[in-house]
């Protein structure tokens, strides 16, 4: 993980996640989501209680991939495979695996889905365009749909000490705020490639409602 944060290692990333045959490598995805969380970070400590769980799903996914069967979870490909052959998920209700690998990926992939959805809305803003607006509609078109009512109000106070589109331009550390568009726009097709291809493989397996 870099020192401070800039979008580029997010962008950096997320190109490795993808092999030549197109598996999402676990490594690069959760090398990805710890940059997002260090840059979260430094935005205040409203969002600890937001980098605190995607932190902890971090953790899991890491220690599986350290882990003995650590070779089942080089990929999402491999990993979705070896825990339903091996009966390691809890598929309608939680039970004996209550943090099973699909489990907590799945719940990275939804926020995927937000930051999606808020870097398109970041790429394409005005300089009138409000972040905690853009924020909380990503935020409302994806991961709310997930979030219990108490989630979902934290999260809203949390969206309104976001910073202006000005700040958070500069805090994406990607140079002016052109090249920062630019280098969005290179990031979003890689982020959208990988979002679908997990949603792909886990809609094939029927894994995308995960207790
Ligand atoms: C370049 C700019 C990018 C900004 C980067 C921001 C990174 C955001 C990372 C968010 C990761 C959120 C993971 C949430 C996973 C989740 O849905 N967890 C819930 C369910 O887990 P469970 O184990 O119980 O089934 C859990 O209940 C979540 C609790 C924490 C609240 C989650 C609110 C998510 C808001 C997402 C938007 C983040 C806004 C950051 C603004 C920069």
């Amino acid at each position: 993980m870099a020192d401070s944060f800039s979008l580029r290692n997010v962008l950096e990333n997320f190109k490795s996640c993808l092999s030549d045959n197109k598996e999402v490598y676990v490594k690069y995805y959760i090398s990805g989501w710890r940059e997002l969380v260090s840059f979260m970070n430094s935005l205040g400590s409203v969002f600890s209680f937001i980098s605190k769980d995607a932190v902890s799903k971090i953790q899991i996914l890491e220690n599986f991939l350290m882990g003995e069967n650590g070779t089942h979870y080089l990929t999402v490909q491999s990993m979705v495979k070896y825990e339903l052959d091996n009966e390691l998920v809890d598929l309608t209700k939680r039970g004996s695996h209550p943090e099973s690998g699909c489990r907590t990926l799945l719940r990275l992939h939804r926020a995927l889905r937000w930051l999606q959805l808020f870097l398109e809305s970041l790429r394409t803003s005005t300089e009138d365009s409000k972040t905690s607006v853009m924020c909380s509609e990503a935020y409302n078109a994806s991961l709310a749909q997930h979030h219990p009512w108490i989630i979902r109000k934290a999260a809203g106070v949390a969206f309104c000490a976001l910073p202006g589109r000005d700040a958070f331009f500069e805090v994406m550390n990607a140079g002016s705020h052109q090249e920062v568009i630019t280098l969005l726009g290179e990031a979003l097709p890689l982020i959208s490639e990988v979002y679908q291809i997990t949603e792909d493989l886990y809609a094939k397996n029927k894994l995308l409602d995960l207790p």
